[in-house]
């Protein structure tokens, strides 16, 4: 299920593999922390301290400690930048009903005039509400692309909504400074994870911060031309063609950002926590 991307790995990292981003950033972090303590200690150690930095075998003309911070943003600002791989897209004309597949969190009735998605600003008990017009007044995109489950079976399907990405950049949500995602920021500051989950809470999927800004995954309120219909999310479902069928969560009630992975109902059941294919 979590077959290896066929993206090429940039030039400059020709040997090394290209890690995940979430692997990338728990070790910038690590590195930053650990190597800013080494610098505090030094910094307490007043020019002992510095003696021992400045006297630490060098890397390139810096001496390590500092390379290694160096290195570590390296990496990271080439994970934010990586070739992005795309899910196929296909001709309208190819576009099908699917199969309405999967009723967790969808048993109850659905008011769409009070539904609201509910967000939680990534480290704060904050939560802001949001309308179907809300999300309707940002850039609407139109996209053909396969909902592959993993039961086997997959369509072609005509799907219309917003980026999950430019909801972000509108509502900086998943930062800690409540400023827009930007990679010149501290690493920290951008969430690792994103958790969605139904009104009531009975399906919750978990996804990487990959995945919540890839520019494939929407906030989606149309299929195949027309308003969603209930079975198949309404009002708003998230689609994101890269993950089986399992992680397009339908009638999205709640995000919340986290440092860790959030719980996902599917993989709690054995499944592939990415989900990728
Ligand atoms: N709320 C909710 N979302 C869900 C499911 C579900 O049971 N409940 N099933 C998932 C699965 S396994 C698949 S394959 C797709 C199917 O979407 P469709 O019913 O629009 O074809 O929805 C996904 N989203
Ligand atoms: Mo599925």
């Amino acid at each position: 299920m979590s077959e290896e991307s066929p993206v090429p790995a940039p030039a400059e990292n020709s040997q090394a593999p290209l890690r995940p981003e979430a692997e990338v950033l728990a070790e910038a972090r690590r590195r930053s922390r650990r190597s800013f303590i080494g610098l505090g200690l030094a910094g307490l150690a007043g020019l002992g301290g510095w003696k021992w930095l400045i006297s630490q075998p060098e890397d390139d003309g810096i001496p390590r400690p500092l390379r290694q911070v160096l290195d570590a943003n390296g990496r990271l600002s080439h994970a934010y930048y990586k070739q992005t791989r795309l899910a196929p897209e296909f001709a309208r004309s190819r576009a099908r009903t699917p199969r309405k597949n999967g009723t967790y969190g969808l048993k109850t009735e659905l008011d769409p005039a009070t539904w609201r998605m509910r967000v939680q600003g990534y480290g704060t008990d904050t939560v802001q509400e949001f309308t179907l017009a809300d999300v309707q007044a940002l850039p609407k995109v139109d996209m053909v692309t396969e909902l592959k489950c993993i039961e086997g079976w997959s369509v072609v399907v005509h799907w219309a909504g917003a980026r999950l990405s430019d909801f972000l950049a509108k509502y900086p949500l998943a930062t800690r400074s409540g400023y827009p995602f930007d990679p010149r920021n501290p690493p920290a500051d951008l969430a690792p994870y994103a958790g969605l989950a139904t009104p009531d809470g009975n399906y919750y999927v978990g996804l990487d911060m990959d995945t919540v800004l890839h520019p494939q995954t929407l906030l989606c309120y149309e299929m195949n031309g027309k308003p969603l219909t209930p079975e198949h999310g309404a009002p708003l479902r998230l689609v994101t063609p890269l993950k089986y069928g399992i992680k397009h969560l339908k009638r999205i009630g709640t995000m919340t950002f986290a440092v860790a992975r959030p719980k996902d109902l599917w993989a709690e059941m054995g499944y592939d926590w990415d989900s990728g294919h």
